[in-house]
């Protein structure tokens, strides 16, 4: 286990605030610039607000500009927020959107390079992780950015990188025997299961080498660390392991945009490439550091989809304060939950009104319905259904194919495995007012 601080880019990481701020304020003028003259939908934006590019004096007047949200991806769907034409793109990556389409986002050469692939090497120094590792990435590849982000960060620092993808528990618990892998990337919860599947199997501990697991893409808290700490420890050589916290978004990059260092203090916020904010959700007016917000971006160097103070809709707050670790990068707290509805089950994300999507295009399914998420070691995550009293008298084998066509059409919006449950008329509880529709049975931690 790394208990040495290394830096990755030392004069940016370690940077005196007041030149940071200085490229930030030059950067974030690009940025504006950039949407202005490139994107029609932030042309409009500005032109609405009152405002161009001239107007940023100071970083105070980043305020002046406009928030830009989900929907408005949504509302552009697919490329029509990227600010260069398809010639200059070299990789399209997509995330949940709120209902049936994803949220797109295209990466220049520039934005994969200098930008991904550089932050993604600094959050992997950053978390102890150095040439000579082996670093078994369970992050999934594919649209979703984990597996690819973690990937070629590995690779730029020279640590060689298993490319295992998420599942597969049998293989990767191999692996980590066979191939002595030294880190593990995975989001938390593969990580405690892989951890629980290990220890039943009474594996020789002289075998796994593990010393760090660099855990995100979902919620995790303290006490979820604590867990897999000891777990790890428990099974693995050296009896130590440190599991810190990565945390990112497609819409901004996808994995490593902050980074926790090996004091676990908060995440390190990569402000050269994201020029962070918190708002308040519900006036959207900015909260001081300390206090909790939203956590807004712009992302003050990308090219394909330059965001203008993008919200990610977590909550965390922000903390100037230098670092044990020398990195004068600004640090959020680990992220205590979402100012909208958005759950992560094993990882991907999902909207309630994705499924509310699916399931009102089918005939027979009644306005009526349920979501349950329970943790079995993984999420797991069911529906109940209401059926018209048309559709409940039908047969069974018809229903059986209801509930495998409802079944099949989650997975294709949502990628991710729902059970279905085929419910009479006037079984789910009515409501009065907000219909509560999630039922989240998932302990802390
Ligand atoms: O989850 C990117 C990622 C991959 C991050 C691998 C870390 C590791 P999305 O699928 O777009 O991207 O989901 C982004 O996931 O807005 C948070 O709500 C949540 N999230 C990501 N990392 C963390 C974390 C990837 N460390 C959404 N703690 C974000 C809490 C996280 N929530």
């Amino acid at each position: 286990m790394s208990d040495q601080v290394r830096y990755w880019a030392k004069e940016i990481e370690t940077m005196p605030r007041a030149q940071l701020q200085d490229l930030q304020l030059r950067r974030f003028k690009e940025l504006a610039t950039r949407c202005y003259t490139k994107v029609r939908h932030y042309k409009q934006k500005f032109t609405d607000m009152k405002i161009t590019p001239d107007d940023i004096k100071t970083l105070d007047d980043v305020k002046k500009f406009p928030i830009t949200v989900k929907a408005d991806l949504r509302d552009n769907y697919p490329f029509g927020l990227f600010a260069e034409p398809m010639e200059n793109i070299v990789r399209i990556h997509a995330s949940s959107g709120t209902t049936g389409k994803p949220t797109v986002v295209g990466y220049t050469k520039h934005d994969v390079d200098d930008v991904w692939t550089e932050t993604m090497a600094r959050s992997l120094v950053c978390a102890g992780v150095w040439r000579g590792d082996v670093v078994q990435n369970a992050y999934g590849y594919g649209l979703f950015t984990g597996g690819l982000g973690a990937h070629f960060g590995c690779e730029r620092i020279g640590a060689a990188v298993i490319p295992m993808s998420g599942g597969n528990t049998e293989r990767q618990i191999m692996l980590f025997q066979d191939f002595g892998s030294t880190v593990l990337t995975a989001t938390p919860s593969f990580a405690a299961y892989l951890a629980e599947i290990i220890k039943q199997q009474k594996i020789d501990r002289k075998l796994i080498k593990l010393h760090t697991g660099v855990f995100g893409a979902e919620f995790w808290t303290e006490k979820m660390r604590e867990k897999l700490e000891t777990a790890f420890a428990e099974v693995n050589a050296t009896g130590k392991f440190n599991a810190i916290d990565i945390y990112g978004l497609s819409e901004i990059e996808g994995p490593g945009v902050s980074n926790e260092c090996i004091f676990k203090k908060g995440n390190h916020i990569w402000e050269d490439h994201f020029l962070a904010e918190t708002i308040d959700p519900k006036t959207g007016e900015p909260t001081a550091p300390g206090e909790p917000g939203e956590l807004v971006f712009s992302t003050i160097t990308k090219e394909g989809i330059p965001l203008v103070r993008y919200t990610t809709k977590d909550i965390t707050s922000l903390n100037y304060e230098k670092c044990d670790c020398g990195r004068t990068h600004v640090r959020h707290a680990k992220i205590t939950g979402r100012s909208d509805d958005m759950m992560k089950i094993k990882g991907i994300n999902v909207f309630p009104s994705q499924i509310e999507y699916v399931l009102m295009k089918i005939p027979g399914v009644a306005e009526h319905y349920e979501i349950i998420v329970e943790r079995d070691i993984l999420d797991k995550i069911k529906v109940r259904v209401e059926l018209t009293p048309k559709t409940f008298s039908d047969s069974m084998a018809e229903l059986e194919n209801l509930k495998r066509t409802i079944e099949k059409e989650l997975y294709t919006t949502l990628q991710i495995n729902v059970a279905v449950e085929l419910v009479a008329p006037n079984t789910i509880p009515r409501s009065i007012g907000k219909a509560k529709r999630v039922i989240d049975m998932r302990k802390e931690g």
